[in-house]
């Protein structure tokens, strides 16, 4: 099967520039393609990973992806899909967030400067010693101000304004589909729907530098919208970043399990490599017996395994699952703290506390001391897992992980957390 069969079936394609060109030069040689990132942040989210992991299909495929970190472009900010200017970073922020970027690609794609894995390229490293005279020379001249007005990005800015800066970001980016056609025989570039403009005007550039029967190609990549019409790769408290300390291994694992199962099927395609016969005997699942969650269990596997590593991954699923029983005895101190970091909590003092007084005054989980008492004797309230009776029950340092944090649970699901100092 041709890549781009492959990638039609999962949904992933959006635009082409010449599809009949692309699936001739694919099936008759292995070609070098890109995808970049701007280093805006110091991590990707979840929504940046749909372009990269169709890197690694070309790769799988036996193309050779390149992964451009945009240490240059970064430094100036691409206005596609935003409504407003951006406040340019300092130039240490973007290095910063660039070294951050490429780390994560060197975890995800084992990729370095070598030819065994992904390729990883930084356009600072060219457009940083361009002067503004050779810019102007060499690759102004061949852009149009009235093609640029009309690109989407620029035109929808024209009437709340646009910096020359920005508005010069096309250029730059094109600057870089040469320099990687010239000089590592890049041929294809791809990206999200909002990059259409800025590939488009790297194709013209080639072809006024390089002559107008020269072999490059864009190709983008559908926006992801969810059954509910909101935003893809947002959960309450913002993005699901790949930055395990912004993101835990298990809020991670949980944010893929949770998903619609009219959105799973969609996900498995476009984010997991199961095969299609896979992903089909799982979309039958979803279909005959959907209250099993076959498929999100599947794909919160596959991307927690892909991104987190399977340590991780275990541990998401040991966590998940005392949640799930309640039995949480087994889990560490740090494993509590990090999956209990968005309950209620206080603090308390270390030493020994009398459970009524603990629920009425350090947790207020209870209104009342006759309220505590009741909800004890019915057996609702459970320290550490385990369900207590005794009124007269007292908190020592047996009921927490590790003298640092107790767990009061009150009902099926209020979990209450207690910070020992
Ligand atoms: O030569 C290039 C230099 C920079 C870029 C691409 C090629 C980055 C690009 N201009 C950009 O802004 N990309 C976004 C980013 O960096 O966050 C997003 C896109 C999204 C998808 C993702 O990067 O908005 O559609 O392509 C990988």
């Amino acid at each position: 099967m041709n890549i781009l069969d492959e990638l039609e079936w999962r949904g992933a394609i959006n635009q082409q520039t010449d599809e009949e060109g692309l699936r001739k030069l694919t099936t008759e040689k292995e070609i070098a393609l890109y995808c970049g990132i701007d280093p805006s942040g110091d991590s990707m989210h979840v929504g940046h990973l749909i372009p990269f992991m169709i890197l690694k299909r070309f790769q799988l495929a036996g193309h050779k992806p390149v992964i451009l970190i945009g240490g240059g472009t970064g430094s100036i900010g691409d206005p596609s899909g935003r409504n407003s200017e951006r406040v340019l970073q300092t130039m240490d922020k973007i290095e910063q967030n660039a070294e951050k970027l490429s780390a994560q690609m060197r975890q995800l794609f084992k990729a370095g400067s070598d030819q065994s894995g992904i390729k990883l390229v930084n356009n600072y490293d060219w457009l940083s010693g361009l002067s503004f005279l050779d810019f102007l020379r060499d690759f102004g001249k061949e852009f149009n101000i009235n093609t640029m007005l009309a690109k989407e990005v620029v035109s929808s800015r024209l009437d709340t304004g646009i910096s020359f800066t920005e508005f010069s970001y096309q250029i730059i980016q094109s600057v870089d589909f040469l320099h990687l056609f010239q000089n590592e025989d890049v041929q294809l570039q791809i990206g999200g729907s909002d990059q259409w403009g800025n590939i488009t005007a790297g194709l013209d550039l080639i072809r006024k530098k390089e002559g107008s029967e020269s072999k490059a190609f864009g190709l983008t990549i559908p926006l992801l919208l969810k059954a509910d019409g909101t935003k893809f790769g947002k959960s309450a408290d913002g993005a699901i970043w790949l930055d395990p300390e912004k993101t835990t291994p298990y809020e991670f694992y949980q944010f893929w399990f949770n998903q619609d199962d009219r959105d799973v099927v969609k996900y498995m395609k476009y984010f997991t490599f199961l095969s299609k016969d896979e992903v089909e005997e799982l979309a039958k699942q979803v279909e005959t017996e959907p209250h099993k969650r076959a498929a999100q269990k599947a794909l919160a596997e596959e991307m927690t395994r892909f991104v987190h590593g399977q340590d991780a991954l275990n541990e998401a699923l040991k966590i998940t699952q005392a949640l799930f029983s309640g039995d949480i005895q087994e889990l560490t101190a740090a494993q509590i703290a990090s999956t209990f970091k968005d309950v209620p909590s206080s603090e308390a003092p270390a030493g020994e506390h009398n459970l009524v007084e603990f629920l009425v005054d350090i947790t207020k989980i209870e209104p009342s001391r006759r309220q505590a008492r009741e909800d004890i004797k019915n057996g609702a309230i459970r320290i550490k897992g385990v369900q207590v009776k005794d009124v007269d029950h007292v908190v020592t340092e047996d009921d927490s992980f590790e003298g640092r944090y107790v767990i009061v649970r009150k009902g099926k699901k209020k979990y209450f957390l207690v910070h020992l100092v």
